[in-house]
């Protein structure tokens, strides 16, 4: 059993993921120990977990989280999966060439960082949602409990969630380009999984696990969202394709079959994407390392930099607007940087002309001064 249907019970498994059905970040986690075939237990944390036992753990009620049989905890999707790759490098979903290598942490960054707007969006402001999304909040938040308690519960995380929107860019104004950039997207993956099984080939990679955490656990699952995915069937089974992986890709028996591309090849259907992450998401990361960059100078002897670092002008859809400048993206923006940061000079040179052949230059010219490291589940100087 798992989160996608009901609590397995605790049992002997090695690892324990804490999180729920409607939660992208769960979902990803998730549907990456099920392709590994990581044997796992799933638990749907009620609201006294979450705000008790996981808050004491890792500092916040949050998910997913993952508990090793050992007493240890994990916090943060990212992190979590760079843990088991560690544990079970067997059929790594890392690629081994710089350019794979690159484009898997730019997909990652889009869809955890970026699609977030769509997914948010969608679920909270789409009227049809309303009762679908509070029933489920309900239900996960207070098993057991009478349903008006339930509904009185999820109403107040739907008030605390829409008061949240503005932070992430998102109001009257940008709405409708939060709709266009989604659908754009939408169409976008569809021609490309009409070519490709995942993103870079036969096997996934972190970015098809971002992406499918987003997509699934909103925009697919959610009543109100359904509607975007009629007319895209190919990205319907590379949905299917994740939520049902047993493991068996991942056997070694069958490695040969699920591979990346061969030499470092990057499908020309991803160049759109990665078009529309360097046209609008990045001019916004620059603006967060800015600010990281200007906080330090501020503060010289800081040890950590603020959650929040200030508000960002940015562009979705076209239209444009303003969100408040999460310091933890630079963090997530690095996993990128350090692709050609690893190169040695000899291997850069075609890893960044090709940047600029697809219009990426201005990666390179992210000035990180600052980086960040995680250390007991929050970012802090490195
Ligand atoms: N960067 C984190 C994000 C996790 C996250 O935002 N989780 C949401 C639910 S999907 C949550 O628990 N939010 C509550 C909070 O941030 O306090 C990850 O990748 O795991």
């Amino acid at each position: 059993m798992d989160i996608n249907s009901s609590d397995s019970q605790p049992g002997c498994q090695p690892y324990r993921l804490n999180g729920w059905v409607v939660s992208p970040f769960s979902q990803k986690t998730l549907a990456y120990l099920r392709y590994k075939g990581i044997p796992h237990q799933q638990q749907t944390p009620g609201v006294w977990r979450l705000m008790r036992t996981i808050q004491q753990q890792v500092g916040k009620a949050i998910m997913p989280t993952v508990e090793t049989a050992g007493g240890d905890w994990l916090q943060d999707s990212s992190e979590i999966i760079d843990y088991f790759e560690q544990a079970y490098p067997e059929h790594s979903i890392e690629p081994q060439t710089p350019k794979q290598q690159l484009v898997a942490h730019l997909l990652e960054l889009h869809a955890d960082e970026w699609l977030v707007m769509a997914s948010l969006w969608y679920r909270w402001k789409v009227p049809q949602n309303r009762d679908f999304i509070i029933a489920e909040f309900g239900r996960y938040a207070l098993p057991g409990m009478p349903v008006f308690i339930r509904n009185l519960m999820a109403n107040s995380i739907r008030r605390t969630m829409m008061g949240y929107l503005p932070r992430f860019g998102i109001n009257d104004k940008t709405q409708q380009g939060v709709q266009k950039y989604c659908k754009q997207l939408l169409a976008l993956l569809e021609d490309h999984f009409t070519q490709n099984k995942y993103f870079l080939g036969n096997r996934p990679c972190i970015g098809d696990f971002s992406f499918f955490g987003q997509l699934y656990a909103h925009l697919y699952r959610d009543q109100g969202s359904q509607h975007l995915f009629d007319n895209t069937p190919a990205l319907r089974d590379w949905i299917n394709r994740l939520l049902l992986a047993d493991g068996q890709e991942a056997n070694p028996a069958n490695n040969p079959q699920y591979r990346f591309l061969p030499d470092d090849e990057i499908p020309n259907t991803l160049l759109p994407i990665l078009e529309l992450i360097f046209s609008e998401q990045m001019p916004f990361i620059a603006t967060v390392v800015d600010n990281i960059n200007q906080y330090v100078a501020n503060k010289p002897d800081s040890q950590r930099v603020s959650r929040i670092v200030g508000e960002g002008d940015f562009s979705i859809g076209g239209v444009k607007g303003q969100r408040q400048q999460f310091s933890f993206v630079q963090w997530k923006l690095q996993r990128c940087t350090r692709v050609w940061q690893q190169l040695d000079d000899q291997q850069k040179i075609p890893l960044e002309q090709w940047l600029h052949d697809i219009g990426g230059e201005q990666l390179l010219a992210i000035d990180i001064r600052h980086p960040l490291k995680r250390q007991n589940f929050s970012e802090v100087l490195a």
